[in-house]
Protein backbone atom coordinates (compact mmCIF):
# COMPACT_ATOMS: atom_id res chain seq x y z
CA UNK A 1 0.00 0.00 0.00
CA UNK A 2 1.67 2.92 -1.37
CA UNK A 3 -0.17 5.51 0.93
CA UNK A 4 0.85 3.92 4.09
CA UNK A 5 4.88 3.23 2.34
CA UNK A 6 7.11 5.73 4.42
CA UNK A 7 9.15 7.87 2.46
CA UNK A 8 13.33 8.54 2.67
CA UNK A 9 13.60 11.72 4.90
CA UNK A 10 16.52 14.22 4.13
CA UNK A 11 18.97 14.65 7.49
CA UNK A 12 21.73 17.72 8.16
CA UNK A 13 24.80 16.23 10.39
CA UNK A 14 27.62 18.47 11.20
CA UNK A 15 30.93 17.36 12.15
CA UNK A 16 31.93 20.67 14.52
CA UNK A 17 35.88 20.53 14.47
CA UNK A 18 37.80 21.81 17.27
CA UNK A 19 41.33 20.98 17.06
CA UNK A 20 42.04 17.46 16.53
CA UNK A 21 38.60 16.56 18.22
CA UNK A 22 34.98 16.32 16.94
CA UNK A 23 31.74 16.98 19.05
CA UNK A 24 29.60 14.37 19.37
CA UNK A 25 26.33 12.99 21.81
CA UNK A 26 24.94 9.84 22.56
CA UNK A 27 21.76 8.98 21.09
CA UNK A 28 18.32 8.58 22.85
CA UNK A 29 16.16 7.55 20.18
CA UNK A 30 14.53 4.73 18.48
CA UNK A 31 16.91 5.22 15.84
CA UNK A 32 20.95 4.29 17.15
CA UNK A 33 19.84 4.19 20.94
CA UNK A 34 22.93 4.99 23.06
CA UNK A 35 25.34 5.85 20.38
CA UNK A 36 27.65 7.90 19.91
CA UNK A 37 26.52 10.53 17.53
CA UNK A 38 26.69 13.82 15.38
CA UNK A 39 24.75 17.16 16.01
CA UNK A 40 22.05 17.75 13.62
CA UNK A 41 18.55 16.58 12.33
CA UNK A 42 15.74 17.06 9.98
CA UNK A 43 16.05 19.41 6.73
CA UNK A 44 12.74 21.78 7.02
CA UNK A 45 11.27 23.10 3.98
CA UNK A 46 13.13 25.93 2.33
CA UNK A 47 16.42 25.68 4.79
CA UNK A 48 20.00 25.64 3.06
CA UNK A 49 22.18 22.50 4.08
CA UNK A 50 24.34 25.22 6.11
CA UNK A 51 20.79 26.62 8.10
CA UNK A 52 19.54 23.30 8.85
CA UNK A 53 23.23 22.35 10.35
CA UNK A 54 23.37 25.61 12.25
CA UNK A 55 20.05 25.44 13.09
CA UNK A 56 19.95 21.94 14.73
CA UNK A 57 23.16 22.69 16.32
CA UNK A 58 21.43 25.72 18.27
CA UNK A 59 18.62 24.00 19.68
CA UNK A 60 20.75 20.63 20.49
CA UNK A 61 23.83 22.58 22.30
CA UNK A 62 23.68 26.23 21.90
CA UNK A 63 26.50 26.40 19.84
CA UNK A 64 27.29 28.67 17.11
CA UNK A 65 29.82 28.40 14.16
CA UNK A 66 31.10 29.37 11.48
CA UNK A 67 32.94 28.63 8.17
CA UNK A 68 30.37 26.02 6.99
CA UNK A 69 31.17 23.81 4.62
CA UNK A 70 29.58 20.19 2.69
CA UNK A 71 31.30 17.22 2.94
CA UNK A 72 29.60 14.29 1.41
CA UNK A 73 26.17 12.80 1.21
CA UNK A 74 24.79 9.20 2.41
CA UNK A 75 22.25 6.92 1.84
CA UNK A 76 21.36 5.53 5.29
CA UNK A 77 18.45 2.66 5.44
CA UNK A 78 17.37 1.69 9.37
CA UNK A 79 15.95 -1.83 8.67
CA UNK A 80 16.56 -3.64 12.16
CA UNK A 81 15.30 -0.32 14.14
CA UNK A 82 11.81 -0.30 16.11
CA UNK A 83 11.22 1.94 13.43
CA UNK A 84 12.36 1.09 10.26
CA UNK A 85 13.40 4.27 8.74
CA UNK A 86 15.61 5.83 5.52
CA UNK A 87 17.68 8.97 5.66
CA UNK A 88 19.47 10.65 2.57
CA UNK A 89 22.61 12.25 5.05
CA UNK A 90 24.10 15.28 4.01
CA UNK A 91 27.32 15.81 6.11
CA UNK A 92 28.77 18.89 6.67
CA UNK A 93 31.71 20.33 8.92
CA UNK A 94 32.14 23.67 10.28
CA UNK A 95 34.18 25.67 13.13
CA UNK A 96 33.12 27.17 16.67
CA UNK A 97 32.25 31.10 16.07
CA UNK A 98 34.13 31.33 19.67
CA UNK A 99 36.79 28.19 20.34
CA UNK A 100 35.44 29.10 24.21
CA UNK A 101 31.94 28.23 23.96
CA UNK A 102 30.81 25.42 25.66
CA UNK A 103 27.74 22.56 24.21
CA UNK A 104 24.67 22.26 26.60
CA UNK A 105 23.00 19.63 26.17
CA UNK A 106 19.46 21.53 25.55
CA UNK A 107 17.61 18.05 24.44
CA UNK A 108 17.91 16.26 27.30
CA UNK A 109 14.84 13.70 26.33
CA UNK A 110 17.22 13.23 22.82
CA UNK A 111 20.76 13.15 24.12
CA UNK A 112 22.86 12.08 27.30
CA UNK A 113 25.13 14.75 26.73
CA UNK A 114 27.84 16.29 24.20
CA UNK A 115 31.37 16.22 24.59
CA UNK A 116 34.70 16.77 22.20
CA UNK A 117 36.35 13.61 21.54
CA UNK A 118 39.81 13.01 19.28
CA UNK A 119 38.96 11.64 15.87
CA UNK A 120 41.89 9.05 16.93
CA UNK A 121 39.92 8.23 20.04
CA UNK A 122 36.45 7.88 19.13
CA UNK A 123 34.09 6.19 21.64
CA UNK A 124 32.29 3.20 21.16
CA UNK A 125 29.80 2.06 19.65
CA UNK A 126 29.46 4.77 17.08
CA UNK A 127 25.56 5.48 15.72
CA UNK A 128 26.23 2.64 12.43
CA UNK A 129 26.08 5.67 9.68
CA UNK A 130 29.19 7.52 11.23
CA UNK A 131 30.52 3.59 11.80
CA UNK A 132 30.80 3.29 8.45
CA UNK A 133 32.19 6.46 7.27
CA UNK A 134 35.20 5.83 9.97
CA UNK A 135 35.57 1.95 8.87
CA UNK A 136 36.04 3.80 5.22
CA UNK A 137 38.98 5.77 6.26
CA UNK A 138 36.90 8.77 5.89
CA UNK A 139 38.24 12.07 8.04
CA UNK A 140 36.43 15.24 8.03
CA UNK A 141 39.88 17.68 8.76
CA UNK A 142 40.57 20.33 6.32
CA UNK A 143 43.87 19.45 6.18
CA UNK A 144 44.78 15.30 7.06
P1 LIG B 1 14.56 17.29 14.54
O1 LIG B 1 13.23 16.86 15.03
O2 LIG B 1 15.32 18.16 15.49
O3 LIG B 1 14.55 17.78 13.12
O4 LIG B 1 15.36 15.94 14.42
P2 LIG B 1 16.30 15.24 15.48
O5 LIG B 1 15.49 14.66 16.56
O6 LIG B 1 17.40 16.15 15.86
O7 LIG B 1 16.81 14.06 14.54
P3 LIG B 1 18.09 13.16 14.64
O8 LIG B 1 17.66 11.79 14.98
O9 LIG B 1 19.15 13.79 15.47
O10 LIG B 1 18.61 13.20 13.11
C1 LIG B 1 17.76 12.79 12.07
C2 LIG B 1 18.28 11.57 11.39
O11 LIG B 1 19.53 11.81 10.77
C3 LIG B 1 18.59 10.38 12.27
O12 LIG B 1 17.41 9.76 12.74
C4 LIG B 1 19.38 9.53 11.30
C5 LIG B 1 20.15 10.58 10.51
N1 LIG B 1 21.56 10.60 10.93
C6 LIG B 1 22.54 9.91 10.29
N2 LIG B 1 23.73 10.09 10.92
C7 LIG B 1 23.48 10.93 11.98
C8 LIG B 1 24.33 11.47 12.98
O13 LIG B 1 25.55 11.25 13.06
N3 LIG B 1 23.73 12.26 13.91
C9 LIG B 1 22.38 12.55 13.85
N4 LIG B 1 21.89 13.37 14.79
N5 LIG B 1 21.56 12.05 12.90
C10 LIG B 1 22.11 11.25 11.98
O14 LIG B 1 22.35 9.23 9.29
MG1 LIG C 1 17.21 18.23 16.40
MG1 LIG D 1 19.35 15.65 16.39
Amino acid sequence: NAAKAPAPRVAVVLFLLKDKSVLLGRRRSSVGDSTFALPGGHLEFGESFEECAARELREETGLEINKTEFLTVTNNVFREEPKPCHYVTVFLRANLADPEQLPQNLEPEKCYGWDWYDWDHLPNPLFLPLEKMVKSGFNPFPDH
